[in-house]
Parts: structure tokens; C-alpha cells; sequence
């Protein structure tokens, strides 16, 4: 392995299995598609790829619904195709970081099977069971996060079990010391198994309030959250998982955290704590959240989004945290589409986002697509979508009184399968997809938006991502180096800088469609590296040109 602390000059790519690359005609990815594209991952730099689930799962939230932890579902191959891949990578001196589900485990998994069948079943306290409420209703008022109560009945034996996501996805009772060894257990295995790290899904949930009280509403959003968020034992549980599993094996990790705290996730990711590498934090993709409101649609607020990602840059530096950097992930839309021009400024949006993402503190995630500009698809109809939440939130949304085609236009602005179309290899039937019928639609602009094509062009966004990847490689002020805000509440430019004893990279970015000239703040003499638009500028301190006090910035031009 790799010296300490490695990850923070690396990038994550991101693989989508399902969409990713299917070699067998299922219409679904797997992984033997994706050790088939690891020269295509390494060709931009990347040296960590996560794989998200593949385990043995009914699919209802495409994989986040485990039913066996050590296993291979068989629509994505064998365990022998996962050893194959594992020494591929190796090969091309690349990681693996897989997905851990254990919030919750799919209603499938043989523990849940064994805990619904008595109440005295040894499994019964793996998950959450509770007598009715009174008026024989669920025990308390939270929601699911995907719509609908938070509780589900079973009849079998008369109480409710919890479920914060699917009604499938029944939440692990992490109180229960017999759990966490089974976690232990699950972590280990794969970590014998030559992974190199962990992606850890909305781990922060894990740790409930056990008195599951009502939520009474006092507090936005008023859906149970505070009862199970960042909760009592939650960093006691994540120093377990690393003083067993993630420090003896010198593993990466990454926490998602859903509706988290700057706080917590100082302590979840400060070395010192030894819990964590990093963090996934979402605070700055509700900016077009209006009212923290997911299924609600406004403009985004660019001036807020700029302070979001301020904030956590100086949080983190001055905590001694350390970000997962992204825009992109399988549970939100393209942010090609959601914050710059898709369509008439799509390149130079997309190399924007980039360098504007690229120049921050932490590690990078590039999530797959959006290294070719992918944006999001044109829907038709409802009947297009796969994603349980997106068809949940639609129903949901009729009954609180919107119409058809309201409801279907927030769907289409906010569904996960936004991000979750097939990758798009070549221009041919299904894009080089599949040779068989995709589980969700290829979108059709795979003529002139895909992978050949990209990798052929030395001024597409793939080789924009290859510099800026090779950069936070060579320019240790991208890893190191104190962030300062520069643009001044500007309303089209985000403008940044990073500092370190010897050297200083300014970063400058044009969030509109129109020609901008910006001065630099007088008391920053700028003297250091300009990314000029796609190419890069690099050279010693004295080389470089110094940036005049006026630059000139294209439309969703950046440098
Ligand atoms: O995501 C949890 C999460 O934060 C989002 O799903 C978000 O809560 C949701 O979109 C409501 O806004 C993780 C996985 O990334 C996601 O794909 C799974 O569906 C979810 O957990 C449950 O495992």
C-alpha cells in the first residue's frame, strides 16, 4: 500500500454497475463490463474506483437492498469476475473502494426472514420491532425518506418494524452488540479479499434514539430525522468499524452523511479520531432546495452555494477534516443541467464544474459521465422511470393536489435516474451499451455525447479531467493550501484562491452566459497559476504570467 493519508491526491471515479457496461445481453451492467473499461478509468488519471453494490439484492433501490453482504448477485457475475477484477486493477496500480450497506439490510436477507418468522427468534433484535401506537397506527410519526411512514406492520406478529428508506429496506438494530459483529465480519471479509476501501452508506443514521419518540414538529423538517441523525453512539460504532477492520487493513473510507453537521463531520474524518479518511456531505446540492424542500422547485441561489462551499473548506481546513468533492452522484441529477447551460454552453459548462470542483480541498469523486459532459435526458413519460423513490414521490405528490403534468415536471427535474441512463461507449445501437434491451432507456444523444469520442478529442472534458486529475497530483498547494474567497458575494463569478508558503493557484469561474471582466481584489497581488479555460497554465512562480487585475472571462468560462 501506498504511504499514509495516499487518498488525498487521489480521484474517485465512480462506477453505476447497473449502467455501466454490459457484456452478457442482460440489459443490465456488470463486472466484467467494468474490467473491461479500466484502461478507459485510468486513461483520466483515476487511481480508486468505487464500485457500488453488486451483492445479492431483489433490486427494489437497485442494490442499496442487500440480501446476502458476501455474495455476488448473478445478473452482475461471479465472485470469480469480482477476484478478476480486483487483480486488474491492482494491476494498472489502481484501488477499490466497494459500498457498505448496513444501515439497513433488504427485507429479503435471510436474518430479516428469521426475525419476522417469532417474536423470540434470536434474530427479532437485529432490526427495530414496536407494539402499535393506541390507535393501532405506526409507534411514532417519522417518515420514510423516500415518502410514507418510516414504519412498516407485520402481520405475522402483530408490531412494526422501522424502515427510514424502502419498505424493503429494514433498518439494523446497531444497539445489538450481535450486529456489529456481523458488520465486523462483513468488513473483513471483503477486506481479505484485496479491497482497499470503503464507501459507507448514510452510516450516520445508524445510531437511533431508542425511545422513538414522536417528532413534534418544532424543528424543520419535522420527519424524525433528529431522532436518528449524527445520534448518540454513532462515532463510538465508526471507531469500532476502524480500530477492527479499517486501520489494520490501512483502508480508505468515505462516510455519506445524510443532513449532517460541519461539526460531526470534523470528527468523523480529523485523523485523530480515527474513524473515517472522509466525509460525503449534501449541504451544497439543496441550494434549489426552496425551504430545505426536495420535491419543491426554485432556482438555484448561486450566492449560496458558494457560501456552502466556502464554509466547509475553511470548516474542514481549520478542523482538520477532509471532503469528498462532488457534484455528481446516482442520487441526483447532472449538475451539467441543474446549475450551468447543458445545451448551449455544454462543454465549457462541464470543464467549469470542473476545474471549479477540482481546485478545492479533498478528494475529488467523479462519478460516471460526467467526465463526458453527460447531461440530463429528455423524459416523455412517467412510465420511463425505474428509480422506487421518483415513482414513491410521484403518487405523493398527486395526493397533495398537483396535477399530473406538475408532478411529472418536478420528477423529471429531480429524479436520481437523471444520473442513472447507461454510459454511453460508442456511437452505435444502445451506445455500446448493450447488445440486449437496457433496464432503463439509452438516452439518444449518444451520437455525438460518448466515451470514443471523447477519449479521441484532445479538447474534450475527458482530457479537462485527465489535466486537472494529473495537477492535484503534481501541485501541492490543490492538497495543502488554505482557501480564500475572492469573488465578494460577485452575482455570475465563484472566484477562489489556494495558498501555501511557496506557492499560489487562483481559480475563477464564470457561472453565466455572459462575457465577464473581474478584478481581483487589490490585496491580492495575484502571482501563480491561471487555469486558462481548458488549457493549463503551469510554470514556477516567477514563470507564470502574472493574472492582471482585470481578467476577461467567456461565458461559463473558468481558469
Ligand atoms: O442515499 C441516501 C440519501 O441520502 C439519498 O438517497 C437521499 O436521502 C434520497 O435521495 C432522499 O432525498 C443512500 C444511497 O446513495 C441511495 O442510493 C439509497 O437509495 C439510500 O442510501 C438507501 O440505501
Amino acid at each position: 500500500k501506498r504511504g499514509k493519508d495516499w487518498w488525498r491526491t487521489s480521484t474517485v471515479y465512480q462506477v453505476y454497475p447497473k449502467s455501466f457496461n454490459d457484456t452478457t445481453g442482460s440489459g443490465t451492467g456488470d463486472i466484467k463490463g467494468l474490467t473491461e473499461k479500466l484502461d478507459y478509468i485510468r486513461g483520466l488519471g483515476i487511481d480508486i474506483v468505487w464500485l457500488q453494490p453488486v451483492y445479492i439484492s431483489p433490486q427494489n433501490d437497485n442494490g442499496y437492498d442487500v440480501a446476502d453482504y458476501t455474495s455476488i448477485d448473478p445478473v452482475y457475475g461471479t465472485m470469480e469476475d469480482f477476484d478478476e477484477l480486483v487483480f486488474q486493477l491492482k494491476r494498472r496500480d489502481m484501488h477499490l473502494m466497494i459500498d457498505i450497506v448496513v444501515n439497513h439490510s433488504s427485507t429479503e436477507h435471510r436474518w430479516f426472514k428469521e426475525a419476522r418468522s417469532s417474536k423470540d427468534n434470536p434474530y427479532r433484535d437485529y432490526y427495530i420491532w414496536k407494539d402499535p401506537a393506541e390507535d393501532g397506527g405506526p409507534p411514532n410519526n417519522w417518515q420514510s425518506k423516500f415518502g410514507g411512514p418510516a414504519w412498516q406492520y407485520d402481520e405475522g406478529t402483530g408490531q412494526y418494524f422501522l424502515t427510514l428508506f424502502d419498505k424493503t429496506q429494514a433498518d439494523l438494530n446497531w444497539e445489538n452488540q450481535k450486529v456489529r459483529q456481523e458488520v465486523m465480519d462483513i468488513l473483513t471479509f471483503w477486506a481479505e479479499k484485496g479491497v482497499d476501501g470503503f464507501r459507507m452508506d448514510v452510516i450516520n443514521l445508524i445510531s437511533k434514539d431508542h425511545r422513538f419518540p414522536d417528532d413534534d414538529g418544532s424543528t424543520s423538517p419535522g420527519d424524525g430525522r433528529k431522532f436518528y441523525t449524527d445520534g448518540p453512539k454513532v462515532h463510538e460504532y465508526i471507531k469500532e468499524m476502524n480500530q477492527k477492520v479499517f486501520r489494520p487493513y490501512n483502508l480508505v473510507t468515505v462516510g455519506e452523511m445524510s443532513s449532517t453537521t460541519l461539526e460531526h463531520c470534523i470528527r468523523y474524518s480529523r485523523p485523530e479520531e480515527n474513524e473515517f479518511s472522509m466525509t460525503f456531505s449534501f449541504h451544497h446540492l439543496k441550494v434549489d432546495y426552496p425551504n430545505g424542500q426536495k420535491w419543491e422547485l426554485k432556482p438555484y441561489d448561486f450566492e449560496e452555494l458558494k457560501r456552502i462551499l466556502s464554509y466547509w473548506q475553511i470548516g474542514m481546513q481549520e478542523g482538520g477534516g477532509w471532503n469528498a468533492l462532488f457534484w455528481n452522484n446516482h442520487d441526483q441529477p447532472r449538475a451539467l443541467s441543474r446549475f450551468t447551460d447543458d445545451t448551449r454552453y455544454r462543454q465549457e459548462s462541464a470543464k467549469l464544474l470542473a476545474t471549479t470542483l477540482h481546485g478545492l480541498q479533498g478528494t475529488p469523486y467523479v462519478y460516471q459521465g460526467e467526465e463526458i459532459g453527460l447531461p440530463d435526458p429528455k423524459w416523455n413519460s412517467m412510465d420511463e422511470f425505474r428509480d422506487i423513490e421518483s415513482r414513491n414521490m410521484y403518487d405523493i405528490l398527486l395526493q397533495k393536489g398537483k396535477s399530473p403534468e406538475e408532478a411529472e415536471h418536478i420528477i423529471q427535474v429531480r429524479s436520481r435516474d437523471n444520473s442513472r441512463l447507461p454510459m454511453p461507449w460508442e456511437n452505435q445501437e444502445q451506445a455500446g451499451f448493450t447488445k440486449g434491451t437496457p433496464w432503463i432507456k439509452v438516452d439518444e444523444r449518444y451520437r455525438d455525447i460518448n466515451a470514443r469520442l471523447a477519449v479521441e478529442d484532445p479538447e474534450s472534458i475527458y482530457h479537462h479531467y485527465r489535466k486537472l486529475i494529473e495537477l492535484r497530483k503534481s501541485l501541492p498547494v490543490l492538497t495543502d493550501g488554505a482557501y480564500i474567497r475572492l469573488d465578494e458575494g460577485h452575482p455570475q463569478i465563484y472566484a477562489y484562491a489556494r495558498r501555501n508558503a511557496g506557492e499560489m493557484l487562483v481559480v475563477i469561474s464564470n457561472f453565466s452566459d455572459q462575457e465577464i471582466s473581474f478584478r481581483l481584489p487589490e490585496s491580492l497581488k495575484a502571482s501563480g497559476y491561471a487555469f486558462e479555460n481548458a488549457k493549463l497554465l503551469i510554470g514556477n512562480v516567477k514563470e507564470a504570467p502574472r493574472l492582471d487585475v482585470i481578467v476577461r472571462l467567456a461565458p461559463y468560462g473558468s481558469f
